[in-house]
């Protein structure tokens, strides 16, 4: 594999798309024709009037810049107090196969279950105040992340509309929050391309640019921070599940030579043992038999930690 050097974003090409907004207040039928279009041409979409009242999002950008304002040994103590591999806070190592980028992180549990950890892992204030911050948002983002899921099943016409959320919201889903924090430096490579294995990203970050999706090979589309968007886009599950109709998109992000950014990032995953397959609904005349073969999520997972960032994992499940 090919591991882009640092300069390497200098020269390659940068073009610039107004991506899709999409707002959620609008009609719900049209909503979700278009949440359906954006997701079949790009795997990436913004949604606007998320109803996520504006003093969840604060409190927790406010405990992420507090935890990565703490010294390192107290970052990578009070991280492991709880968490095991690949949970918990690392610095510029990205999985367990070499990667590595100009970030350091804070990986949580994101799933109902086990969002009780966090407390002593994000903080050390005994009050308890940052696992209700944290839980909060957890609870609102996860509520976001199924509206949109139902609307896609809508736009696809699914019967079954909850065909999607059934995995996240499941007590035992493998669902995940992510702090990544990116220190200001000249422009270089902070997190390599890569598509997210879940079934469903939500992310936002503080107003300071660094996302890029590409959508042909070396092109390389800028995502303009908008403080009152969640950028949603498909994981590669959600393509699976779609028999290819929706693509999970590759992103990777910058740094920014003047501010540190810090996003937050929800991925919704579905259980372990959940078996991942596409419904019957998603054979058209376009794609008449299925794409990928049926596996669990745990098998997937596998894969994708024996990999490297930038790998096409889901090549591994095409039939
Ligand atoms: C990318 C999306 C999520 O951040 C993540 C990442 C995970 C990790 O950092 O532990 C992975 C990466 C991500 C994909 C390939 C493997 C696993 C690092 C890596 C090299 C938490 C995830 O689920 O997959």
């Amino acid at each position: 594999m090919v591991v882009a050097s640092p300069n390497s974003i200098q020269t390659e090409k940068i073009v610039s798309i107004n991506l899709p907004t999409i707002d959620l207040s609008k009609e719900r039928a049209t909503v979700a024709k278009l949440i359906v279009k954006a997701s079949e041409e790009y795997g990436f979409f913004n949604v606007i009037n998320h109803r996520i009242p504006q003093d969840i999002i604060d409190n927790m950008e406010e405990a992420g810049f507090d935890f990565f304002a703490k010294p390192a040994s107290q970052k990578a103590k009070l991280a492991s107090n709880y968490d095991s591999v690949p949970l918990g806070y690392g610095c510029k190592n990205i999985g367990f196969n070499g990667d590595v980028g100009e970030v350091e992180y804070l990986l949580l549990n994101g799933s109902a279950s086990h969002i009780s950890k966090i407390s002593t892992t994000i903080s050390n204030d005994p009050s308890n105040f940052r696992y209700r911050v944290v839980s909060a948002y957890r609870d609102a983002v996860e509520e976001l992340a199924c509206e949109i899921l139902e609307l896609m099943a809508e736009g696809l016409g699914v019967p079954n509309t909850s065909i999607f959320t059934t995995f996240i919201n499941h007590p035992d889903s493998d669902s995940l929050l992510r702090f990544n924090h990116y220190p200001p430096l000249p422009p270089s490579l902070a997190f390599g391309d890569h598509s997210d294995p879940q079934i469903i990203t939500l992310l936002r970050s503080n107003p300071v640019s660094g996302l890029q999706i590409s959508l042909q090979h070396g092109l390389w589309i800028p995502v303009l921070p908008d403080p009152k968007a969640f950028s949603v886009n498909v994981g590669d599950l959600l393509q699976v599940m779609t028999n290819g109709r929706f693509v999970s998109v590759r992103h990777r992000a910058v740094t920014n030579s003047e501010k540190a950014r810090m996003s937050i990032a929800y991925f919704g995953a579905p259980p372990l043992n959940a078996c991942i397959v596409a419904p019957p609904e998603m054979l058209t005349p376009e794609r008449p038999s299925l794409l990928f073969r049926a596996f669990t999520w745990a098998e997937y997972k596998k894969a994708t930690y024996s990999l490297r960032l930038g790998d096409t994992r889901i090549d591994l499940f095409r039939n």
